[in-house]
């Protein structure tokens, strides 16, 4: 299984600046999507369904993403 972390932000932000220094001091890689927040784009009905409800930044995801050649390899993580 392989993780990524995903930043969903905007550069100018100070809030975003905090979590990207404290993943630079801790060596994580972040994967960084970039919102313009003066335009309202954490306002949009796909960033609040799919990002946050509350249509602000930052918002930090882990995905999982799992390689598995069989099928009961990948249905393990789920319990299945
Ligand atoms: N308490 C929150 C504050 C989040 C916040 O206020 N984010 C602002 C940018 S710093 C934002 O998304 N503003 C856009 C908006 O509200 O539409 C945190 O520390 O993350």
């Amino acid at each position: 299984m392989t993780e990524k972390l995903i930043l969903h932000e905007h550069a100018a932000s100070g809030n975003c600046y905090k979590v990207r220094l404290t993943a630079a001091i801790v060596g994580a890689h972040l994967e960084r999507r970039e919102y313009d927040i003066m335009k309202g784009e954490t306002r949009t009905q796909q960033f609040l369904w799919e990002v946050n409800a509350n249509g602000r930044i930052p918002v930090q995801a882990l995905i999982a993403a799992i390689q598995a050649d069989e099928a009961e390899a990948a249905l393990e993580p789920a319990g299945v």
